[in-house]
């Protein structure tokens, strides 16, 4: 996040593809989580175009790239790139099924004359996903889908700011899944394990202050209620967040926190199936 007033997004429509062919298929069997749900694709569709509205209503002039059936998981472009003022850095994502998504950005970016950096090096991978840049210095996750080596060609890119490493492990994929930029010094972190150990791991190596908000951990009983509501989008003073049905106990906090801001309720719920959150469909600057 940065102060500098946010203009543009990217989004991309849903292939059919992404029902059996996620990477989230992949990534559940390997760590041993449940199998992933069925997508409702009429819903998907549904709900990200009312995503895309929301953008275009927060004043954003948004750039929809078709589907790709060859491209699952091309939806998730949040993941394909990391962009800071007029430059960008093209991932290399994990899985090689996901390698191909960054072209059609990278041809949208070319065309609005930003500066474009790329992940080259065949040890590195990277995911948009795992980096939040709080407008001071980046954190990323050092994750299962973000190496060491991918996290260097963000220090190479953005030399002026510092990058500091966040560790992660499954069943989290991504570093925003437990933390994430919420607005001026303020980041949104969940109550879990993994959220309490990544806020430590950011206190420590922070170079600015900021402060907590705590987001719930989902109920055992309703285990999709309040699940990674601390992935929100914020810009130009809005903040996007999920719907009350979704995280009601999130909702109150992120309104007793931000009387100030315009706070805006947005879903990709039926993509949650496979593992998207709010801040992975799009990609704003
Ligand atoms: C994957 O496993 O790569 C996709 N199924 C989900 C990616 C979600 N990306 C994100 O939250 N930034």
């Amino acid at each position: 996040m940065s102060t500098a007033k946010f203009t543009r997004a990217i989004v991309r429509q849903i292939p059919d593809s992404i029902r059996d062919h996620s990477e989230a298929n992949e990534y559940n069997a390997r760590y041993g989580l449940p199998p992933v749900e069925p997508i409702d694709l009429d819903l998907a569709r549904k709900e990200h175009a009312e995503y895309t509205q929301t953008l275009r209503d927060l004043g954003l002039d948004v750039t929809v790239l078709p589907a790709d059936e060859s491209l699952p998981d091309c939806p998730f472009v949040e993941d394909t790139c990391v962009i800071v003022g007029n430059r960008a850095l093209l991932t290399r994502p994990y899985s090689e099924s996901r390698r191909g998504e960054a072209d059609a950005v990278n041809r949208v970016l070319m065309g609005l004359g930003l500066e474009i950096h790329q992940v080259d090096d065949e040890e590195a991978t990277l995911e948009g996903g795992d980096v939040f840049f709080t407008g001071h210095e980046f954190f990323v996750g050092n994750s299962t889908r973000t190496n060491i080596k991918g996290i260097e060609f963000l220090r190479k890119t953005f030399p002026e700011y510092p990058v500091h490493a966040i560790p992660l492990a499954p069943p989290e994929l991504h570093l925003k899944g437990v933390a994430c930029i919420a607005a001026p010094g303020v980041i949104a972190v969940c109550e879990s394990d993994w959220g309490i150990a990544a806020w430590k791991a950011i206190q420590e190596q922070a170079g600015f202050s900021y402060e907590a908000l705590w987001t719930p951990v989902p109920d055992v009983d309703s285990p999709f209620i309040d699940d990674h509501t601390c992935d929100v989008i914020y810009f130009n003073g809005n903040l996007i967040h999920c719907m009350e049905e979704e995280g009601p106990k999130s909702v109150e906090i992120f309104a007793e926190k931000f009387p100030d801001l315009n706070r805006v309720e947005a879903t990709v719920g039926e993509l949650q199936n496979v593992d998207a959150g709010l801040t992975c469909c799009s990609l704003i600057f």
